[in-house]
């Protein structure tokens, strides 16, 4: 028998190719070097830096799986969740920055728009010149996205869209913003649309106070018979798979973002358990603490493995949403664990932005509810099994 890696237990780095290992780490060391320094004080004032966009497009991290004639690196699905795993190591909020941009505004762009479509917005998404956002959620229609009041009304040339969106992660600083509508035009399904900042009737307030991914700016967007012409409708898609095809791969991602949070907790608990004396003696040398460091290991292990399986799975097309289900929910919940025993086990210290891992977990509270809360994921898996449907 060989010998144990304690913080790679299943050798996760030996199943990845080289150009996998390249990408992660070039996206470690631009998480480490640029995001890590200036996360507290974003979290703290609530505020996003919107160069962010612009060094990640540059680094090569946004559009990670798009061709690259569309500005993409052309790489799979294993390299992107590598590096949502090192954004989010650093903060969920960037990381929620990233995989907007890559998986829910120039994914469906790049699957549902036509040609001009793609050449207008991906190189510029791609690049981060240009920062998108995705509206789906409404104040009354969130777990339940068919619930949508959103209306896109047949005009000469083009479309009139009423309604509001909220809790959408980028709004206030977006360029482009990707809404989905019923249109009455086309038996009233849901249809997506690419807005244009600046459209007269289109605006995005930013939403304040919020307690959990604050380095990650959150707005509603207010259409107000906002005017477009025939080609701001994505022509290749209708009813509830066209956003769904853009959350699967968004969830996908968010299963190996948490995992990174959770290491960022696990590895923190570690480190201060071997630093902090008390009854003399570190606090890592009792049972109970060990235990606790176990529990994480084994967790992020089993979680770690998993997306790595299904990452390999989609990179064959061969992936169903039931498995992302299972590991965006599972994932989610035991990095929220994690995260909340990590802070407990920082003692009074847990509770203060120095030590990050009560930023994480309240960062992880947002993480387990957008994108499907953990109970809703727990339903999709529950009708797979049963074929019951125990929404309504
Ligand atoms: P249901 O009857 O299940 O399906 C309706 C149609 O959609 C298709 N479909 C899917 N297609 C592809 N992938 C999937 N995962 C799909 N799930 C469903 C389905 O085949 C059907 O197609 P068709 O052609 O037969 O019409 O729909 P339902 O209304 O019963 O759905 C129930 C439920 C709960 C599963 C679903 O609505 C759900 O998942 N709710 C959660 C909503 C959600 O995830 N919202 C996310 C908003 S975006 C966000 O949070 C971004 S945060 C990002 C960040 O900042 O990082
Ligand atoms: P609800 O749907 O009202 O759910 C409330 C509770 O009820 C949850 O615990 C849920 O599990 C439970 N529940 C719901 N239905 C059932 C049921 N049938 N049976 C049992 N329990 C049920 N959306 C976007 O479109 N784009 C974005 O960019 C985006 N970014 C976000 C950023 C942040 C910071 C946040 C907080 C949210 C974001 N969202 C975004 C919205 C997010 O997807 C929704 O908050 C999420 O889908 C849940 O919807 P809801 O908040 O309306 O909760």
């Amino acid at each position: 028998l060989s010998s144990f890696d304690w913080e790679d237990p299943f050798r996760l780095n030996d199943q990845l190719e080289e150009d996998e290992r390249m990408i992660a780490a070039s996206a470690r060391a631009y998480a480490q070097e640029k995001l890590q320094p200036r996360v507290t004080d974003a979290f703290q004032n609530e505020e996003t830096d919107p160069e962010i966009f612009r060094e990640m497009g540059e680094m090569g991290l946004l559009g990670v799986t798009l061709p690259e004639q569309y500005g993409g690196l052309g790489s799979g699905y294993v390299s992107y969740g590598l590096v949502a795993r090192e954004v989010e190591r650093v903060d969920s909020g960037y990381r929620s920055m990233m995989s907007v941009q890559s998986s829910l505004v120039m994914y469906p762009i790049y699957a549902y728009g036509s040609e001009e479509q793609r050449m207008k917005y991906l190189p510029k998404l791609a690049s981060g010149e240009f920062i998108g956002c995705f509206g789906l959620t409404e104040p009354d229609a969130g777990s339940d996205p068919a619930g949508m009041k959103t209306r896109a009304e047949k005009t000469d040339g083009g479309y009139r869209l009423t309604g509001s969106k909220m809790w959408i992660s980028n709004a206030p600083i977006a360029d482009v913003f990707v809404v989905w509508a019923k249109s009455d035009a086309h038996d009233g399904k849901i249809r997506g649309f690419i807005l244009d900042k600046g459209m007269k009737g289109l605006s995005a307030p930013k939403i304040l106070n919020k307690m959990s991914l604050r380095a990650s700016i959150t707005g509603e967007i207010v259409m107000d018979g906002v005017e477009v012409g025939e080609d701001a409708l994505m022509p290749n898609v209708q009813g509830l798979k066209g956003p769904f095809g853009c959350l699967n791969r968004a969830r996908y991602g968010i299963s190996w973002g948490v995992m990174g949070s959770a290491e960022a907790c696990w590895f923190g608990a570690r480190q201060y358990g071997l630093d902090r004396h008390q009854f003399n003696r570190p606090l890592a040398h009792t049972q109970l603490y060990q235990r606790k460091l176990a529990d994480m290991q084994t967790e992020i292990a089993l979680g770690l493995q998993a997306s790595l399986r299904v990452g390999r799975l989609m990179d064959q097309a061969n992936a169903a949403p039931e498995m992302i289900s299972i590991i965006k929910r599972n994932n989610c919940g035991k990095a929220l664990d994690i995260a909340r025993m990590s802070r407990d086990m920082h003692g009074g210290n847990g509770i203060s932005l120095e030590f990050n891992v009560i930023r994480h977990m309240v960062n992880l509270e947002t993480v387990n509810t957008y994108e499907g809360a953990h109970d809703v994921h727990a339903l999709i898996l529950g009708r797979a099994q049963t074929g019951l449907q125990a929404f309504y």
